[in-house]
């Protein structure tokens, strides 16, 4: 397909910095609302790189945006509509509020007793500090959390403590067969799975620290994660079965973020569950693909078709200043935010 490249660079300086001075530049007939084409234009002006080239946007989800905005569905967006649409759209992917995630970048997962370049992907951990070290001197991000897996002696997942509970008869191996990455079902009550690893990143031991090459800025948080000795927690959000949270949720909420960026360790795993629950709750969610490893090659791969399935975005680190800068505006994570508008807008009836 050819590139196209945008010659109205004026207009587009201009247009998203004054409500009324959009509103007017894109009703060009003047008749005081917008119809699907006039949108068409919007999202064009909005979706491009700082370079000029216009990101391409289907009919179909032009329209589905279009519908979102006219709330009476008159086949236009006059005035008010268009206020809401503004204040909670356009404002964001003009001026997205982003928060950087940084995801378990820890020695066990890099060089100790979990190290993912001996799993099945065969990758080196280390190869993600140089990129999140370089996104956290030169990228502007309104915050940064660091999240630590951080067990207990007796937690649940190591392959050295599987005697220490019973198995339920469902369980695939036994706990006498169980080996490292397999997964077991546990009695409960409830019954629950759960895949074996090698002891890593017990609390206050070497292999739970940082990375020492992994800068750590002042204003960084720390997020602790799989502290229950009797549950797993790959996403930084909750634990795998929901039942506490980390306070990740409500510190995004605090500082009123509209973007994550993440990144880190082990991409098919922590990665991929943080990324999931972060599109799950609503928010626009962005895997930084060269700033982090994993375990299985089929795996990495399944945590990227499922991003991309749930309107997310993956990046090269060298995009990701652009787009927290809010001059590179990516069409897939402003359907994102109208789909999430949408769902407010119906739970509010
Ligand atoms: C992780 C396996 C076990 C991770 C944590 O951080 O991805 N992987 N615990
Ligand atoms: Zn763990």
């Amino acid at each position: 397909m050819m590139e196209e490249v945008a010659n109205d660079a004026p207009v587009e300086k201009t247009c998203f910095l004054d409500m009324d001075a959009c509103y007017e530049t894109f009703d060009k007939d003047g008749d005081g609302k917008l119809n699907l084409d006039d949108f068409r234009l919007i999202c064009k002006a909005l979706f491009r790189n700082d370079k000029g080239h216009i990101y391409q946007l289907s009919e179909e989800k032009a329209r589905h945006m279009f519908q979102v905005f006219d709330q009476n569905s008159d086949g236009f967006i006059d005035k008010d509509e268009f206020t809401f649409c503004w204040n909670h759209w356009i404002k964001v992917i003009v001026r997205p509020v982003s928060a950087f995630l940084v995801v378990d970048v820890q020695n066990d997962f890099i060089s100790g007793t979990l190290n993912i370049s001996k799993c099945n992907a065969q990758q080196d951990g280390t190869e993600v500090v140089e990129p999140i070290n370089r996104l956290l001197d030169t990228v502007p991000f309104s915050c940064v959390f660091y999240s630590l897996d951080w067990h207990p002696p007796d937690h649940v997942s190591f392959i050295d403590n599987v005697h220490m509970r019973e198995l339920h008869p469902s369980s695939p191996v036994s706990a006498d067969k169980a080996q490292a990455h397999d997964t077991v079902v546990f009695a409960g009550p409830p019954p629950m799975k759960q895949r074996l690893w090698p002891r890593h990143c017990v609390q206050d031991t070497w292999g739970a620290e940082l990375h020492k090459d992994l800068k750590v800025v002042e204003h960084g948080v720390k997020v602790y994660k799989g502290t229950n000795p009797e549950v797993d927690s790959y996403s930084v959000f909750w634990d795998n079965k929901r039942l506490s949270d980390t306070s990740l949720s409500h510190q995004l909420r605090a500082r009123h973020v509209s973007d994550i960026y993440i990144c880190g360790i082990a991409y098919d795993v922590c990665v991929g569950a943080t990324i999931s629950d972060a599109l799950a709750i609503g928010y626009r969610a962005v895997l930084i693909d060269d700033a982090s490893r994993g375990v299985s090659v089929p795996d990495i791969q399944a945590t990227k078709d499922a991003v991309l399935a749930d309107h997310g975005v993956i990046v090269e680190s060298h995009e990701v200043l652009a787009m927290v800068e809010g001059r590179d505006r990516r069409p897939e994570l402003g359907y994102k935010l109208a789909m999430e508008l949408k769902k407010a807008m119906k739970d509010n009836q």
